[in-house]
């Protein structure tokens, strides 16, 4: 199935080869700190970096979504991101999310020049509906149970996949009740946000079920704790079980958009999967 995705300026055709969309984190504590200044270089290093390795979208994000990680003031977090985006925008053309559930974060990332929403909290902010339909921007609506702080205390479901689709259906109405484009949407089902391992891999053997609602899903997977328990690898062993996992999703048509740290590793393979492609 083609499938279009909006993303203000940017429109994207999906249905024949994979998003691979890079990671970037502009956090004082990923970039040993040297101050506001280097820790904006190094971000746009690193950026560059991820662009040159053929990223085709860049998610910059200036609050740790860590289980128990610090919540950042909006001030602070817009201190950090825009000038990154703002910087990245004169160097490259690059389309650019902004990882962010502020929506004054995320309305000046737009004015820098980014084109897509990255909310872990699916439009918590009641103020990034107007943001969104507004801008245009693409909007990545992720599952979370509970909050970061708490989610990984006791998740439960009765039934991961369904209560993860159910959610994920409700947000796309939400926000297209509210005049967003449905086109802008794609969907996250949100891997470790309030989910057990097991939750986890439950959503990724059954990835497939939330095709149905219509919209592209984006998948996070990269360096994750389920990775790292099933391999028994730290962080940085963890790029081969994030392209597997990668490649199953993809292959099997239930992504569309996936979210890494090695955007080489993943652009390799994304690559090799679409040449193997039977079109349907
Ligand atoms: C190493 C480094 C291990 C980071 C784990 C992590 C997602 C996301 C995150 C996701 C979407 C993370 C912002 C968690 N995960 N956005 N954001 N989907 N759309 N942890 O799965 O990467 S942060």
């Amino acid at each position: 199935m083609i499938q279009q995705w909006r993303c203000r300026n940017t429109v994207f055709e999906l249905g024949s080869r994979a998003l691979v969309m890079g990671i970037v984190n502009v956090t004082p504590d990923s970039f040993s700190d040297g101050g506001r200044l280097s820790s904006t270089q190094a971000a746009v290093e690193h950026a560059l970096r991820l662009a040159s390795e053929g990223a085709d979208i860049l998610d910059i994000g200036g609050e740790s979504s860590r289980p128990g990680a610090d919540i950042v003031p909006v001030d602070e977090e817009l201190r950090r991101v825009i000038p990154v985006v703002r910087e990245i925008t004169q160097r490259i053309q690059i389309p650019i999310s902004v990882d962010t559930v502020k929506s004054e974060v995320a309305r000046q990332a737009i004015d820098a020049g980014a084109c897509i929403i990255n909310d872990i909290t699916a439009l918590g902010d009641p103020d990034m509906v107007h943001v969104a339909r507004e801008s245009g921007a693409g909007v990545i609506l992720m599952h979370m149970q509970g909050t970061p702080a708490t989610m990984q205390r006791n998740p439960s479901y009765q039934d991961v996949v369904a209560e993860v689709g159910a959610f994920l259906e409700e947000r796309l109405k939400f926000a297209c009740d509210r005049g967003i484009n449905p086109l802008a949407v794609a969907l996250d089902p949100g891997i470790g946000f309030g989910k057990t391992n097991e939750h986890s891999l439950q959503l990724l053997r059954h990835l497939e079920a939330f095709q149905r609602i219509g919209r592209p899903v984006c998948l996070g997977v990269s360096r994750k704790g389920l990775i790292g328990k099933i391999l028994n690898q730290p962080l940085e062993n963890r790029v081969i079980g994030s392209v597997a996992i990668a490649c199953f999703a993809i292959a099997r048509s239930a992504a569309q958009i996936v979210r890494v740290h090695d955007v080489a590793a993943h652009r390799d393979a994304v690559n090799m999967l679409a040449e193997l492609k039977v079109e349907s």
